[in-house]
């Protein structure tokens, strides 16, 4: 057990969470690189959720409460982090969940359905039995989607995605969000809105969020959603890498 007391207490209990997910068999061989660039990226913010991240995160809630079929595409390292919360937010928005795994296997596909099932989530996309399209030409793994879910979507959120998928969801026309610590990815960079924030902090602070704007009209949606520039936004992101004490 982790100390409370420990200075590293937040950061070694989601170390924790990754290594119990490894050990469940449910993450992909490189889950824990992408996990520690994330964490390198997350210290050189401090940690915390900055003001460009705040403010990107009500445009992708705005426009997650806006779209006709959003949803919200799950993988691994987002399952292992914050499972609980993905549900939480994906219920509050109106949001399907899809799984949807950069290096899809039958095994790992069904552990994660089985996790989502037994906190009472029935509905997940993705699965082995889920009606499957391709978004390129190319029918291979990288571009298949359920049809009903992220294959018909119009706005689809996707925290922790490798540059090839984001780049094929994009040129499908969605209108795509991430979450990624690394403001220079690939896939911050082509996506509409950039979320450069820690998964764990920014999932339950947009589902605060949504509470809020599920509130007011479409009109002031819209208009949040319309002044926003992303490039402009992951600039300022980036200015809040400090490379000094
Ligand atoms: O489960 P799968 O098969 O879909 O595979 C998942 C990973 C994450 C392994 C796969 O998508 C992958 O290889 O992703 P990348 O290309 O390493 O990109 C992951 C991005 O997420 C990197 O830019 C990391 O900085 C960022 N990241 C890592 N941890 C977090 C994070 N962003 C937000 N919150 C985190 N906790």
């Amino acid at each position: 057990m982790i100390p409370k007391s420990h200075p590293r207490y937040e950061s070694l209990l989601l170390r924790d969470k990754m290594v119990k997910a490894a050990k469940k068999g449910y993450l992909a061989d490189s889950a824990m690189i992408a996990h520690g660039r994330g964490e390198a990226f997350d210290y050189l913010i401090g940690e915390r959720t900055t003001y460009p991240a705040k403010r990107a995160m009500y445009v992708a809630v705005a426009a997650l409460l806006l779209s006709n079929n959003p949803v919200i595409s799950v993988n691994g390292n987002a399952t292992a982090l914050a499972v609980e919360e993905i549900i939480e937010l994906a219920n509050s928005v109106g949001a399907k969940i899809e799984i949807n795994l950069f290096y899809r296997t039958d095994d790992r596909v069904k552990i994660i359905t089985q996790i989502y099932k037994d906190l009472g989530y029935d509905k997940i996309l993705g699965t082995l039995d889920d009606d499957i399209e391709y978004l390129t030409d190319i029918k291979n793994n990288r571009a298949s989607a359920s049809k009903t879910g992220i294959y018909s979507a119009d706005t689809v959120l996707i925290p922790l995605e490798d540059g090839d998928r984001a780049e094929i969801l994009k040129k499908s026309g969605k209108n795509i969000i991430t979450i990624d610590l690394n403001p220079l990815s690939r896939t911050s960079k082509m996506s509409d809105v950039s979320i450069m924030d820690n998964i764990v902090r920014a999932i339950p602070f947009m589902t605060k969020i949504a509470e809020d704007l599920k509130t007011q009209d479409k009109q002031v949606l819209m208009e949040i959603v319309n002044d926003f520039d992303n490039e402009e936004n992951l600039k300022e992101s980036l200015e809040q890498i400090k490379l000094k004490e």
